[in-house]
């Protein structure tokens, strides 16, 4: 398959025609996306009030391949009706995840009890009272509550509310496997866990660190910010150990210049090793303090660390810099000339940078680094970690974490009359290993798929499989209704977003909090989250003698009761309280540093000093290493949202197909393999067998690339430390031509 020379371009435009068949004509596809609802995908931030395919900046129109996969997705039609009696567990387990996908909307609970060969459906009456007399049994320690990032503050508020009720605090969601390094990163900077600036700033910035990221095919509208970066006379900087073509030229379907000619993105293009990154950052730093470009001002009055950090880079050697970051002496001087050059400098990332044993040292490298320029704490300048799910950061802000900010905690007990239990809540993984070990008993998942985006496949199946019950919410099949299933397992369809009957809110990567309308259903069957929390809560509390709670659960079915709940608990959240009425959008208070006051005790940001880790599998750094040892990065491919693939082909990096191992022919030659040969993938954790060579020169040589979430089989449990969020991008190989 022939590697796209663009992104975006006519490609998406042939694409957007193709799905609006597919949902029933140009017309109504095109209603569904203009409607007021905030966009489904990533969390750059679209629709709401405005109206959908308009950015937070007022432009219209932003037009992106990926809401329209997903809302064609939503469009599809309703699951057949006998699909469940027709297909049988072991059938499911054979389906591709584009299968499962496409298999349609679902419309009714089901249930799948081990022993028997097919999921059976039941009336929502019955699945709901299942669960209420399921956790009724069990004490609360024993269960614990995921939440994907697609799901509406007003939702995971209350699932949150509710299972702090119950009496557990374990209760995370996908950020821990995504940017929780970037949480926790951001906050030991500038003593907030998110962006510092928002969208009118990076449409001032004449400098973007774009590091670790792939926005070409993951968050295709940040692309046309880059696009007028670069037109503005602005450059772009990428720090990616994959040219990935998209960041080379991505044609703006919305901008005709742009679409007919292409637009140059990256101005420089530097390929360190995978998990180099912490090295580049510190070299660029260090380049920095030699060329006296730093603000005084800013180092000696507004940050803590100053003199130790100057220390510290003064004394590191250039050598050790290049060779753990695989990037030559003369790449990281131009970059810091080019730094040095610019006047508003906006720092991006994404998961290369979090999904890394040091996530969070990396993030706090990046900090470091606007902080010796002062680009923190001023107008157009400042960090911005490229969010995920598009809901993922109002889903932490409004509780989803094992622990609870202090003021949240304290206002919670306020505003419900309520105790909330104090026992350590378990992260993700950590829920994933207190099941394997036989501890939890108990899992309700809103929306995403845990088995799926789990590091260590056949452990995460295992580990779920020890699980007496397994219940979750959510709209489509994906793998993880058919691998990894409890005694008991529960499937409950839920609206999507532009469905709901009620207005509900979501936050974007800019803190700004948005508004959806929902919609009128598509289908009979699935109720909206909130409806099914509160029934939840209804049954839990309304006779459950030993833990009489004040909250009236019949209320929490009104999303503008709980929002006014959020509004009095929540700090920065006040102008949710009445935003159905008002319709006034806004951004999160005390969040965007515009000047160099932050919000940490002493109002001063912190720098940071890290000792540079070697590359995995050199200098006998890993015990794994050999000279045939490899590098490995799990990613996305152009036509998939995560666990869920919609094409089986990755048209900008030419790939046809997905049990691929992406090479560089360097490292082909060197381990004496071909392409188009088949060999046997291992790592610590696990094996693939059959996968395809494929030779690939936009790869840094010493460094491979796989799909995700297939190579979920050979990821292993190694966590940051800090963050708890798995090294996706950082796994040892060795590979081994196949038998056959
Ligand atoms: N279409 C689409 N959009 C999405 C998603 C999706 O699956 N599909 N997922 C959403 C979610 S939840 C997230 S978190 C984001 C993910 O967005 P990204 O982070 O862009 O996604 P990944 O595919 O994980 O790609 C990471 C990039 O990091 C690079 N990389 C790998 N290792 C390293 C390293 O060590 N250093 C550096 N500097 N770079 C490295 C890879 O080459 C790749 O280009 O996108 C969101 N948006
Ligand atoms: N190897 C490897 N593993 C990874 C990653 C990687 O790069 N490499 N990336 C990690 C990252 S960044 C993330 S965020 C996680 C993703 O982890 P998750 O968020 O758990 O997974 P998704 O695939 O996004 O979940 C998709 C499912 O959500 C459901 N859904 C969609 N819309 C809605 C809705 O409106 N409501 C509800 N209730 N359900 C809905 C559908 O059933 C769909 O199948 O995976 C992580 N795992
Ligand atoms: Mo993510």
């Amino acid at each position: 398959m022939r590697k796209a020379k663009t992104g975006g371009g006519w490609g998406s435009i042939r694409y957007t025609l193709r799905k609006a068949r597919e949902a029933g004509g140009l017309w109504r596809f095109y209603k569904a996306l203009r409607s007021k609802n905030a966009c489904k995908t990533c969390a750059v931030g679209m629709g709401g009030q405005r109206g959908g395919m308009v950015n937070e900046g007022g432009h219209f129109p932003e037009v992106c391949v990926k809401a329209m996969q997903a809302m064609a997705a939503d469009m599809q039609g309703a699951v057949r009706s006998d699909f469940f009696s027709t297909f049988s567990l072991a059938q499911l387990q054979r389906f591709t995840p584009l299968q499962l996908e496409t298999s349609g909307r679902l419309t009714e609970p089901v249930l799948y009890k081990r022993g028997s060969d097919h999921y059976r459906s039941v009336s929502w009456d019955d699945a709901l009272r299942m669960v209420v007399d399921e956790l009724k049994s069990l004490s609360p320690d024993e269960t614990f509550w995921y939440f994907s990032g697609r799901s509406s503050n007003e939702a995971g508020f209350l699932l949150q509310l509710l299972a702090r009720l119950y009496g557990t605090n374990n209760v995370n969601n996908c950020s821990y496997y995504c940017h929780q390094a970037s949480g926790v990163g951001l906050t030991t900077v500038t003593g907030s866990g998110t962006a510092t600036l928002v969208l009118d700033d990076v449409a001032h910035a004449d400098l973007v660190f774009l590091i670790g990221g792939n926005p070409a095919s993951n968050h295709p509208r940040l692309m046309t910010q880059l696009k007028n970066v670069r037109r503005r006379g602005g450059k772009v900087i990428v720090v990616n150990p994959v040219v990935e073509p998209g960041l080379v030229n991505f044609s703006v379907p919305s901008d005709l210049r742009s679409l007919f000619f292409g637009s140059e993105i990256a101005s420089q293009y530097v390929q360190p090793h995978i998990g180099g990154d912490l090295a580049l950052l510190t070299g660029i730093a260090k380049r920095i303090l030699e060329l006296g470009a730093i603000d005084t001002v800013m180092l000696e009055q507004h940050c803590q660390g100053w003199p130790e950090l100057r220390d510290h880079l003064a004394a590191l050697d250039w050598q050790e810099i290049v060779r753990k970051s695989g990037v030559e002496k003369s790449d990281i001087d131009e970059m810091a000339d080019t730094y040095a050059a610019a006047s508003n400098v906006v720092f991006a990332w994404t998961m290369g940078i979090t999904h890394h044993a040091n996530g969070v040292q990396n993030v706090q490298a990046i900090g470091n680094l606007a902080l010796l320029r002062g680009m923190v704490g001023r107008p157009h300048a400042g960090l911005l970690p490229i969010r995920g799910h598009s809901n993922i950061q109002g889903i932490g802000s409004v509780g989803v974490s094992p622990k609870l900010k202090d003021a949240v905690f304290d206002r919670l007990q306020e505003h419900f009359h309520v105790e909330l239990p104090t026992t350590p809540g378990l992260d993700t993984l950590a829920c994933m290993e207190e099941a394997d070990a036989g501890r939890l008993k108990f899992g309700l998942c809103l929306g995403g798929n845990l088995y799926g985006s789990n590091p260590d496949a056949n452990f995460a199946a295992a580990a779920l499989g020890k699980l007496k019950t397994l219940v979750y919410l959510s709209t489509t099949l994906n793998t993880g209704h058919a691998h990894g299933l409890a005694e008991r397992t529960l499937i409950l369809p839920v609206l999507a977003r532009d469905e709901e009957p009620q207005p509900t809110t979501q936050e974007s990567m800019f803190n700004f909090v948005r508004l959806s309308d929902g919609g009128p259903s598509r289908y009979e069957g699935p109720k909206s989250e909130v409806e099914v929390i509160a029934s939840l809560g209804e049954g839990l509390f309304a006779e459950h003698a030993a833990a009489p709670v004040p909250l009236d659960w019949t209320q929490m079915r009104s999303t503008s009761r709980i929002r006014e709940a959020i509004a009095a608990i929540v700090p920065g959240f006040e102008k949710i309280a009445d935003i159905d009425r008002t319709k006034q959008e806004f951004q999160i208070e005390g969040r965007t540093f515009h000047a160099p006051q932050f919000a940490t005790v002493d109002g001063r940001a912190r720098l940071h000093i890290h000792d540079l880790p070697e590359l995995i599998g050199e200098n006998g750094s890993d015990a794994a290493s050999t000279p045939s040892t490899l590098r490995l990065m799990t990613v996305r491919s152009e036509g998939q949202f995560n666990t869920v693939v919609y094409e089986e082909y990755d048209r900008y990096r030419g790939q046809d197909a997905r049990d691929v191992i992406l090479l560089h022919p360097d490292d082909i030659a060197r381990l004496g393999l071909e392409a188009e040969q088949r060999v046997d993938v291992s790592s610590s954790t696990g094996r693939l067998d059959g996968i395809l060579v494929r030779c690939f020169e936009d790869i840094r040589a010493g460094n491979a690339l796989m799909y995700y979430p297939e190579a979920n089989v050979l990821v292993p449990r190694t966590v940051d430390p800090a963050s708890r969020t798995p090294a996706f991008k950082n796994v040892t190989i060795q590979l081994a031509p196949s038998a056959t």
